[in-house]
């Protein structure tokens, strides 16, 4: 297709004054990543540059986006789910001129006609979550990694992927695994997900918490998180794991232990967050209890096998937003969110701007830092960057300021004593 400056494809733009509510709501709670537009504004660091990016199109994701551009890169943007794009927000930045293809409900061919529309005039650099862009750049247009200064990941299935690309010698470009940062991964998985999940659940079902059998499969990051939240509303949390070490600790912390066949039977409500596929299939839905609620939060519908379900079934209606139906050939109902598709991005609003503020704090920064590495002529091989630590010292330092919050100081006898190894007894 031609290309046309600010092009855009979304549901409709009459819904812009509200979707511009929402991000400035947004922007009330995200002061890290605003102090950085201020600094940066009038260098335009990005002047030059066009930004490609592969993400939910929630308020925060705007907040990010009007930054880049206010610094002075060009953007293009699409979502990075079908289902969780908010169409307030996206129409927002269609009318402000953003180049932007997303709206909810999107089939799979749409998601990645989208995709394809933001990389008709190629990017200097590309911004995924779930990796879906930088995908279809190493598969459908290689010939563009020549132009492609680097990219970044925002989430733990894309990086792990990403890595495995590298291992094998095939990623094209360098990538910053904005992930992996401590202030994104210790905050926005664990209490992000946590919050946003319970949060979706909620929207879709409005059921109570308290007292239910809540299992959660996967006990990283994500499942913690969860797994902490419901605990917190009362809920009985059972855990079941593939790895040892991550289910004893699940133990410890007081969550019952159990594998899926054994808690498929017990669970009235079911999240999936392993980034792994057939975590729970027939076998496990034809064991559940009447009336189940299940639902996933890893970033690929893969993790329920849906089809499986509907073959087991003899009916299925969509009874509230977000929530199907199944009648099983046993006569016993059991409830589907979001298809599957992950809850707290697509039946609630993703998570909370304030956790979102550190991880997009992140990926500004690794931009930042491709753009610096270009202008200075270092040589980016194709590799996985890590985020630098310093930088995790830095987002946390100014998170805490905004928050009014104060910390100590080593003294200079204190940091000398941190490394004194004949300090003993
Ligand atoms: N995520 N974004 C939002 N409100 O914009 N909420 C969640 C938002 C990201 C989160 O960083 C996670 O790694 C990823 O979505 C999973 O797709």
């Amino acid at each position: 297709m031609d290309y046309q400056e600010g092009a855009y494809k979304v549901k409709d733009l009459s819904l812009a004054d509200a979707g511009r509510r929402k991000i400035e709501w947004a922007e009330s709670r995200m002061p890290v990543l605003l102090r950085l537009r201020d600094e940066f504004r009038d260098q335009k660091p990005f002047e030059g540059y066009k930004i490609t990016g592969c993400l939910h199109v929630t308020k925060e994701t705007a907040v990010l986006i009007e930054t880049f551009r206010e610094c002075g890169a060009e953007v293009s943007w699409s979502g990075c789910n079908p289902l969780s794009t908010n169409d307030e927000v996206a129409a927002a930045l269609a009318k402000n001129g953003i180049e932007i293809y997303a709206w909810y409900g999107q089939s799979v061919e749409e998601f990645y006609w989208s995709i394809e529309r933001t990389i008709d005039k190629p990017p200097h650099l590309t911004l995924d979550d779930g990796a879906d862009l930088i995908f279809t750049v190493h598969k459908d247009h290689p010939e563009m990694a020549d132009h492609i200064v680097g990219g970044s990941e925002e989430t733990t299935t894309g990086v792990h992927r990403l890595r495995a690309m590298a291992d094998d010698g095939k990623l094209l470009y360098p990538v910053f695994a904005v992930n992996d940062a401590e202030t994104k991964w210790d905050f926005d998985n664990v209490y992000g997900t946590g919050q946003s999940t319970l949060d979706g659940i909620l929207r879709a079902t409005s059921v109570l918490i308290a007292g239910k059998n809540f299992v959660v499969a996967g006990y990283g990051h994500c499942g913690r998180g969860v797994a902490m939240r419901a605990k917190g509303m009362g809920a009985n949390v059972i855990v079941t794991e593939v790895k040892a070490t991550a289910a004893l600790k699940a133990t410890l912390e007081g969550f019952r232990v159990m594998a899926m066949d054994e808690a498929a039977e017990v669970g009235d409500i079911f999240v999936t967050a392993t980034g792994m596929k057939d975590v729970i299939r027939g076998d496990h839905f034809v064991r559940m209890r009447d009336g189940a609620i299940v639902s996933n939060t890893g970033h690929y519908d893969v993790e329920l096998n849906l089809q499986e379900l509907a073959e087991l079934s003899s009916d299925t209606r969509i009874v509230r937003d977000d929530c199907r139906e199944y009648t099983l050939e046993n006569g016993k109902r059991i409830f589907v969110l979001a298809d599957g598709r992950l809850v707290n991005l697509a039946a609630a609003e993703g998570h909370p701007s304030e956790v979102m503020d550190m991880s997009f704090a992140n990926q500004f920064m690794a931009h930042l830092n491709l753009v610096r590495m270009h202008k200075d002529g270092e040589s980016l091989e194709p590799r996985i960057i890590d985020m630098p630590p310093e930088l995790d010292q830095e987002i946390a330092g100014i998170k805490l300021e905004t928050m009014g919050l104060s910390i100590d100081t080593l003294t200079s006898e204190q940091e000398a004593y941190a490394t004194d190894y004949s300090a003993g007894t």
